[in-house]
């Protein structure tokens, strides 16, 4: 097969700083990342669209297998089709809490309080349902393969997930398990795959999350 051939561009977005200026920078952006935490109660405010589109095309610059950037991102707004996939989560949700969790699994979760509920998923103004992309579909019928699938999508939604949290919004990444419920849904094609459901808006007022902590740095960094 016709493969392309390498076409080269000066690097001109790059910016080197002074070392005092990385360590700023570097200081700053961990200041606001460490602020970050996860809720499971919104506000029901709607929130920016733009602030959305923003940060979706900042997740869309991440770094990814041979560029082929196999994600796709659905932002839903609308109460009925929240009010969806919440029935469906909660099917799924209401299974796993009942049967089909391990005691090992339910033990790790009970410091966050979980359960089979999600009003959230109705509540919070937006949800951003993640999808990453096994092979695209061409025109002709072909399918070409994507590589790196989840590591690629996965680093987009971490860039989400920073975009959105230095904006000012909070967040839950909710995995409900299986999620083939999302493409039937949202309307997405086979050859994309439910890779999170990202909850995004306010957080509700007074509301409290769990008490729990990071690990300390040395216990997940070896210098060497
Ligand atoms: N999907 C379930 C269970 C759950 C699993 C993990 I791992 C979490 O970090 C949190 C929840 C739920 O959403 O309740």
């Amino acid at each position: 097969m016709a493969r392309g051939v390498p076409d080269f561009v000066p690097l001109t977005s790059y910016r080197r700083f002074g070392e005092a200026e990385m360590l700023h920078r570097s200081r700053s952006f961990f200041e606001t990342l460490r602020r970050r935490r996860t809720v499971r109660e919104f506000s029901t405010e709607p929130i920016p669209d733009e602030v959305l589109t923003n940060a979706i095309r900042a997740a869309g610059t991440a770094p990814n297998g041979a560029n082929l950037q196999p994600w796709h991102f659905v932002v839903i707004r609308d109460l009925a089709t929240k009010k969806q996939i919440r029935e469906a989560a909660e099917v799924e949700e209401r299974d796993f809490y009942e049967n089909r969790a391990p005691q090992e699994w339910l033990d790790a979760l009970a410091p966050l309080g979980t359960d089979e509920h999600k009003a959230f998923l109705e509540l919070a103004p937006v949800l951003i349902a993640i999808f990453g992309k096994a092979y695209e579909m061409r025109d002709d019928g072909k399918n070409v393969k994507n590589y790196y699938v989840s590591e690629s999508v996965g680093i987009a939604t971490g860039f989400l997930v920073s975009a959105l949290h230095f904006a000012g919004l909070t967040m839950l990444t909710h995995t409900p398990s299986p999620m083939a419920f999302l493409n039937d849904i949202l309307g997405r094609p086979k050859n994309e795959r439910p890779y999170l459901l990202l909850v995004v808006g306010y957080p509700a007022d007074g509301v409290n999350i769990p008490n729990v902590s990071k690990k300390p740095f040395e216990e997940i960094c070896s210098f060497r």
